[in-house]
């Protein structure tokens, strides 16, 4: 199955002029290997936008729905081509594996030519903020929503993606844009938006704890940004939904894009020099990280 195309996102368009000079990008939540992986759209940001430096935030491919089916197509291929072409073109690409693609966790610390796989970063803003990155599942269990929830939730989502990969087809056949049916209906979920709330907090106290300026993650599919106590929380959002990437720019200010690297939404500034709370844990990671192992098989 190919993902829908979108004939009315005229590729000469640039959006990403009003963004200037990318620094760093942030992605997550592609979902390569199945089929509401939204490939062509993220290509189309990709041709427009050249950072410095790009963080892939986990769930980049989806190894636990490639175990019952798995949809590489063309677009998807293209996807990959494109960025293995960003990195071997002087852009350092950092991946942070999710829950999604965990096994690759096994590999944190290796380092093939410009690609570095890590459980996560501190990345530093040209304005000299100092921002956790990880994927965000470890915060799940901060979560205080009933587990049975969480899964029937989980099966919901999996139907309202079919749903909302069968409406863009036919917006797209009628030369519509994109719309996301999914993130339409998770505003209006009270369930869907206490989650979103107790994993920022979590997110947030864990960036507090650690001395640091804010957090950059994904895994909700909820792109956004919240300050709380000189703290910023940003989530970079999915490309199966929002279609969505952050954007650091050349002054450090950090934007919300979308494929046509058209600012959504920008941080909203905050307290920048905050002391550290605890100092010299900052580079430790929260969960030990296994070494790639070294077996002979
Ligand atoms: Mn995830």
């Amino acid at each position: 199955m190919t993902a829908p195309r979108f004939p009315s996102q005229d590729d000469s368009c640039s959006g990403a002029a009003s963004l200037g000079q990318v620094r760093t990008l942030f992605i997550s939540d592609l979902h390569l290997g199945t089929p509401d992986c939204q490939a062509a759209l993220l290509s189309k940001l990709l041709r427009r936008v050249r950072p410095e430096r790009l963080y892939l935030v986990g769930d980049i491919v989806d190894l636990l729905a490639m175990r019952k089916r798995a949809v590489l197509d063309k677009d998807q291929q293209a996807l990959v081509a494109r960025v293995l072409r960003l990195a071997r073109s002087g852009c350092e690409v950092i991946y942070i594996p999710g829950n999604h693609d965990a096994s690759f966790r096994r590999l944190c610390g290796v380092k093939l030519h410009n690609v570095s796989i890590e459980r996560r970063a501190i990345h530093v803003t040209a304005s000299g903020r100092r921002l956790l990155v990880s994927h965000g599942d470890e915060f799940d269990t901060h979560v205080r929503i009933a587990p049975w929830l969480l899964t029937l939730g989980d099966g919901m989502h999996g139907f309202i993606l079919s749903l909302n990969r069968w409406c863009n087809r036919g917006r797209s056949l009628l030369g519509l844009p994109y719309w996301s049916l999914a993130s339409a209906l998770k505003r209006r979920s009270g369930t869907a938006q206490r989650y979103v709330a107790q994993f920022e907090e979590a997110a947030m106290r864990q960036a507090r704890l650690e001395g640091l300026d804010g957090y950059i993650g994904g895994h909700i599919h909820q792109a956004g940004f919240r300050v709380e106590d000189g703290v910023l929380y940003c989530n970079d959002g999915d490309w199966v939904e929002h279609c969505t990437a952050l954007a650091e720019d050349a002054d450090g200010a950090l934007h919300l894009i979308d494929w046509q690297g058209q600012i959504i939404e920008s941080a909203p500034r905050f307290v920048m020099s905050r002391q550290a709370v605890i100092d010299p844990a900052i580079q430790q990671p929260v969960m030990a990280c296994k070494p790639p192992e070294m077996t002979g098989a």
